[in-house]
């Protein structure tokens, strides 16, 4: 007789961990949790379509060990839960099927404003004025879910609320703003271009200045929420002297500017990407932003989109984690389950130890931010580079241990893996921040 995979368990202060045991979460989850494990049929899903298993048990095991919980303050707390609670009743049940159509649930957008995570971190002007640990916890939780989902608001609020709040004048930001809060018009951000990515500096974007408006023509690629934003901040060189770069907020219904979608990526399938074609788009006056000039404008911004990215990126991490955790205590192979051997166990533990580190990382550095009120650029870099990476390794890890069944969409690790794929490019390349610390570290840049 197999002995129970829970028999052996450390509890880590939460019960026993059985199977069907209340106090490990609600007894239908874990039932569906074993049915998922044990077969695979079942006719009545559509092609894609994940099983709504929640690993309650598992999360719970691993921030106990982490025991950052006790650090964060209620208010911190009740927003983590708030945000948990929405990702697992409004969003896994759909995650697999969404990802499998390619579909952002633009329906949720509504619940989503409502939590205040739409430009959570700016301060007035409708915004909820999180802190930095407030809405890294908010991405964690959201990326547990998918990254696309946390795509969706880190560029609706790192970058598109951001640029406006960092460099609008106030007839802008009371414009934009309360709406964009609200949910009720949504922003994307154009940076990147067909032969422009990691090097922004050579975009070929350009703004015209004529009479009352400038005159914008150029195209950007691969623009999180482009196909159906309301506004887009595009990033162009103004001609005439020194060419500079400034934002423009482009509108929805201006006559040259096109949006087309992006079909067919085998990675944040559930983020809705496109181009940004702009042929002789008039913009008046009044849509330009002023704050600041030059590439530091826009690279300000992604100091804060990457900022969030370090806490998103482990939020699918631990997803993969629970999913292996669970799944490995359930999973019979030569007798017993595969989470009695100690391959199994030395893979959870790397997964565990790797996801520990990038949580006090991404903490130290929010709580730094919170009472500096900023971070230097390559402290963002050091963030984003490891925990992307730590967060890619561990689907991969998860996939692996769900054997066959990994590649499902029922359960997350594929979807994850895939989506990290994004993650580790977007953003600042893997490379580009190895880079943007080497040159701090030594001081000679290998760009
Ligand atoms: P460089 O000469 O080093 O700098 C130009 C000016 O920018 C300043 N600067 C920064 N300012 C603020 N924050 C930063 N992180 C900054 N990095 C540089 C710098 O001080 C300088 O200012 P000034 O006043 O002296 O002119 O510029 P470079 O051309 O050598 O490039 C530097 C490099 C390669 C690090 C930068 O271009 C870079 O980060 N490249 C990566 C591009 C990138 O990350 N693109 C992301 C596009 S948006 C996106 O991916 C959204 S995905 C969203 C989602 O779905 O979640
Ligand atoms: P390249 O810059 O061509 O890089 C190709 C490879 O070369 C990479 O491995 C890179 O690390 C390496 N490389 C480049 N330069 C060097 C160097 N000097 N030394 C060593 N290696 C180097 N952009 C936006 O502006 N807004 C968005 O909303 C947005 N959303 C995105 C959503 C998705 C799903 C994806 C995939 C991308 C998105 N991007 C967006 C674009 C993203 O920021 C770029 O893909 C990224 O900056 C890299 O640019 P690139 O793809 O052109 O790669």
């Amino acid at each position: 007789m197999p002995r129970a995979a829970s028999d052996n368990r450390r509890t880590l202060g939460i019960g026993s961990g059985r199977i069907g045991d209340s106090s490990a979460g609600p007894s239908f989850e874990r039932k569906l949790a074993a049915k998922a494990v044990s077969r695979r049929k079942r006719p009545e899903l559509a092609p894609g379509a994940e099983r709504v298993v929640y690993f309650w048990m598992a999360a719970e095991a691993l921030e106990s060990l982490i025991g950052l919980r006790d650090e964060l303050s209620d208010d911190e707390q009740l927003i983590q839960q708030a945000v948990r609670r929405f990702v697992r009743e409004r969003y896994l049940p759909r995650a697999g099927k969404l990802f499998a159509d390619e579909a952002f649930p633009r329906d949720l957008i509504p619940e989503l404003a409502a939590l205040g995570v739409l430009g959570a971190s700016i301060h007035g002007h409708g915004c909820a004025g999180m802190s930095p640990v407030q809405y890294g916890l908010v991405l964690q939780e959201l990326e547990y879910g998918d990254s696309g989902l946390r795509s969706f608001v880190s560029v609706q609020g790192s970058l598109a609320m951001y640029a406006i709040s960092a460099f609008g004048d106030e007839a802008q930001k009371e414009r934009f703003l309360p709406r964009m809060a609200r949910g009720e018009a949504i922003g994307c951000f154009g940076l990147t271009e067909p032969d422009s990515g990691s090097d922004p500096a050579s975009m070929k974007t350009h703004a015209r200045p004529d009479g009352s408006d400038y005159v914008l023509s150029g195209t950007k690629m691969w623009i999180t929420n482009a196909p159906f934003a309301d506004v887009a901040v595009v990033w162009a060189k103004v001609e005439g002297g020194a060419e500079s770069i400034s934002g423009f907020l482009v509108e929805r219904g201006m006559k040259g500017f096109e949006t087309p979608r992006i079909e067919g990526k085998m990675s944040l399938r559930a983020s809705e990407t496109g181009e940004i074609v702009l042929d002789e788009c008039r913009v008046p006056k009044e849509n330009l932003l002023l704050g600041k000039r030059g590439l530091g404008a826009p690279l300000r911004c992604l100091n804060e989109a990457r900022f969030g990215i370090a806490w998103g990126a482990l939020g699918a991490a631990k997803a993969c984690f629970d999913a292996a955790l669970s799944y490995t205590g359930e999973r019979v192979q030569f007798g017993v389950p595969i989470s009695d051997k100690q391959l199994v166990q030395a893979e959870l533990v790397h997964m565990a130890s790797e996801i520990a580190k990038g949580d006090l990382l991404a903490y130290h550095f929010g709580r730094m931010k919170q009472k500096q009120g900023k971070l230097l650029p390559e402290q963002v870099s050091l963030c984003k580079r490891n925990n992307v990476a730590v967060a890619l390794d561990c689907a991969r890890r998860s996939r692996a241990l769900l054997g066959a069944n990994g590649i499902l969409l029922e359960y997350p690790a594929i979807r994850h893996l895939l989506n990290l794929e994004s993650v580790y490019t977007y953003e600042g390349t893997h490379e580009i921040h190895t880079l943007v610390l080497g040159k701090a570290l030594t001081g000679r840049s290998a760009f």
